[in-house]
Order: C-alpha cells, then structure tokens, then sequence
C-alpha cells in the first residue's frame, strides 16, 4: 500500500474520545446530547477542522466534514459511524467508525489527494438509543424515519423527553426534516465497526466484509399489577406484575431458543415499581429484542409475544398489560458491488477478508435504504462488546482503515497522480 494511515494518531483519538464518559472508571457511558456528547463532538470537530473539512451539523445533530471533489455537484461518498455509546459500554464500539474516517480525511489532506465524488466523513448520534431507547436515531433521521410523535413519546429516565433534551443542546426538534438526505446526494456510505463477536478473532481474519445485516423487533412491555404489603397479601389475592411479567420473559426465552441459531430474542432491561422488598411488584416495564437474518423468525416470535402478552390476564387475574413497537427493522443485503470492490482492495494490499452476517444492527442498514453500502469489521478480542472490556488492537484497527481508504479512493474516483 503506497500510502498508510497513523498508529499513533488513531489510539490518540480513540483514548481521547473514551474520556468523555458519564462513568469514569466503569467504561464509557456517552448518551446524546449530553455534556459528554457536547465534548466529544467538540473534539472530532477539532479533528475534522484541522483536515480542512467543512464542517456542519444537521438538525438531529450529526455532524458532518465535507472534502470536495473535482466534480462538486455530485453526490458524496460518506464515510462514518456513531459516537454515542451503551451504558458502562467500550472505547471502539462507534468510535472506531468516526476515527476511521477522521484519519482518512487527514491522509487525504495530507497527500493532496482530489478525486472526482466529494467525500462526507459523518458523526452520528443515538446509534445505541442508550438514553431514549430507540436506536439508529441519527441515520434514521437522514433516512426520513424519525417522527415528531418519537420526539414528544420517548423519554429518559429522569422524564426528559427527546425533544426537550434537543432543545436544551441548541437544537430544534421542529427542524428534523431538515435531515433528510434524498437518495440522489449519496453515492455510496461506508462504515467500519468492530465485530462485537469472535468470528474473526478465531478465524485469524483481518477485516469482516459484512454482506446481511440482521432484522431487529425491538418491543416495550408494561404488565400493570397491584401493589400491596408483601406480609399481609395472601398468594391467591395478589395481582403481582413481576410474577405475571416473568412467564412472558420465559416464553420469549423458549421462542428464541427454537428459532435455532441466527435468531436471537433478548429482554435486557426490566424495571419493577414501587420496587421494595416489602411490596408486591404493582408494575413492571420491559424491553424485548428479537433479532434474525430471516425475517419471517422476527415475525414468528413478535406474534407468538405479542398473543402471550394479550392472554396473560387470563393467566393472572388482576393483571393488565400493554406492548408497544419500538423499533423495526427489517434483515439488509448490503451492495454486492461495494463487496467485490472491499474483496479485490485486500487482495491486492494483502489484507484477510471473509464475508459475514451482522448480529448487531448498524446505522449503516439505514444508509442502505438511500444508497450502496459498504459495512466491514475488525476484530473484538474475546469477542466482547457493549462491556468496559471491549478492545480491538490498533494494528487490527489499522488494517481496517487501509482497507476501508482504498475502497473508499475507488468509489469516488480517485486518479493516482503521475
Ligand atoms: O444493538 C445493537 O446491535 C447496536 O449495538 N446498536
Ligand atoms: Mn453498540
Ligand atoms: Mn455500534
């Protein structure tokens, strides 16, 4: 490869991003439009400044860098990922993406390269929906996904609504159209993400050239009971949430189990009121997550929830229950094209590629509904993510940007000079 990005320079930008966090100590805790959200977007910024980018921020609050091309009206090679994170979640999951395309805007100022298609290099926010629960949101709004209703709705855990949050960090939910990006703007989108799973650290593999993105059901459930003194209350008297809610969190448990392997069905956060020892669970909230590559799985189990929810009166009298949608997202095929490209730049410079599924959902499965996307991973050693421990080698991460670089140089035409 004749030109290579920085070791130095991308661990540099992935320890200074995993400073602004929430939760010092305990990993990196960075949720939208917070104080660590308004530092870490100052930095990547900075970042973007210092390559000459033009730089703007849309009316969800991405923020993009903009090179120019020999051909300024065309649409744009975006290159970019998510800089929220989960709670108590790692320095790479997100991040990774963004210095990627910060350190190939660098190399490109650097060497003067011009190609013909302008390049966006892209930040984006609420990936994870780690404080407001639905996910995808930045991508979502440039794909017309996000809805004034979801801004007014979702709240956090202390109340504040998406809207409100916005509000207070300059932005204005009124705006969110404004977002949108029309299909013929992009020419292509790329993202580099870490695997958050083991498949290429047991295979020795460089880089995961991402052909399915699996389909995700996201569902909230709310099992309403009623409250009473957990001495006085005899068993066959009460209308107890938590009892009621934890046959449906059993049954969705067995209906991912028979799925068979690919389909996956998670309920990863529940919350209990009044929430003491003394009193019978009165409500209890929870999150359902279903994920598969075939989507007729997704469906299978969203139905057989949604009837289990609908017949758990029946099972405990007393009890009332709601389900509401909260995400859906149906399994992506990502470019064939943009694949071939990914699989003869390695080839050519020596890099391991094999082609997978994704477990996890990505903004790049909603780029692929406005335009050719390019999704490829590096290693997660151990296979672990969405935890403090989460890690990938700078070399590993290395890799992936020379790769993602001379993919990214085809898409937008690029003339080596003589
Ligand atoms: O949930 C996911 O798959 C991603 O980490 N947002
Ligand atoms: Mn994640
Ligand atoms: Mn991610």
């Amino acid at each position: 490869m004749w030109f290579s990005s920085d070791r130095q320079r991308i661990q540099r930008d992935i320890e200074v991003l995993a400073q602004f966090t929430s939760s010092p100590g305990q990993g990196v805790t960075r949720f939208s439009f917070t104080a660590e959200d308004r530092a870490a977007r100052e930095y990547i910024k900075q970042q973007m400044a210092a390559s000459h980018l033009q730089i703007r921020e849309d009316a969800a609050g991405n923020v993009f860098g903009r090179r120019g091309g020999r051909r300024s009206d065309a649409p744009v090679v975006m290159i970019g990922s998510h800089f929220d994170s989960v709670k108590n979640g790692g320095a790479f999951d997100g991040p990774a993406g963004v210095v990627a395309g910060l350190e190939i805007a660098r190399i490109l100022d650097e060497n003067q390269f011009i190609t013909d298609y302008p390049f966006e290099f892209v930040a984006m926010i609420e990936e994870e929906g780690g404080r407001f629960g639905a996910g995808l949101f930045g991508s979502r709004a440039m794909a017309g996904k996000v809805f004034p209703t979801e801004l007014q709705n979702l709240r956090d855990q202390d109340g504040v609504s998406v809207a409100e949050a916005m509000r207070g960090f300059g932005l204005e939910p009124a705006n969110i159209t404004s977002a949108i990006r029309p299909a013929d703007q992009l020419k292509a989108f790329f993202e580099l993400h870490i695997e958050q799973g083991p498949i290429l650290e047991n295979a020795k593999t460089a880089v995961g050239l991402v052909e399915t993105v699996v389909g995700i059901d996201q569902w909230e459930i709310v099992v309403q009971g009623r409250p009473d003194h957990a001495g006085t209350t005899p068993m066959d008297m009460r209308a107890d949430a938590l009892v009621a809610a934890a046959d449906i969190v059993q049954d969705l448990y067995r209906l991912g189990k028979q799925a068979g392997a690919g389909t996956v069905a998670t309920v990863g956060k529940l919350q209990v009121w009044p929430g003491a020892g003394n009193i019978v669970p009165g409500t209890v909230v929870f999150s359902v997550d279903i994920r598969s590559a075939a989507a007729a799985k997704i469906q299978h189990i969203s139905e057989a929830l949604r009837a289990a929810v609908y017949d758990l009166p029946e099972r405990y009298p007393g009890v009332i229950t709601r389900i509401k949608p909260v995400l859906s997202v149906k399994p992506t095929a990502l470019s064939e094209t943009v694949l071939q490209i990914f699989e003869e730049e390695a080839r050519a410079c020596g890099i391991t590629t094999q082609r997978m599924v994704s477990g996890a959902g990505h903004d790049a499965m909603i780029m692929a509904e406005l335009t050719e996307v390019g999704l490829i991973f590096v290693p997660s050693r151990g296979g672990r993510s969405h935890c403090p421990e989460e890690w990938t080698d700078y070399e590993q991460l290395q890799k992936g940007i020379d790769l993602l670089l001379s993919a990214i140089l085809r898409m937008a035409e690029f003339r080596k000079p003589d």
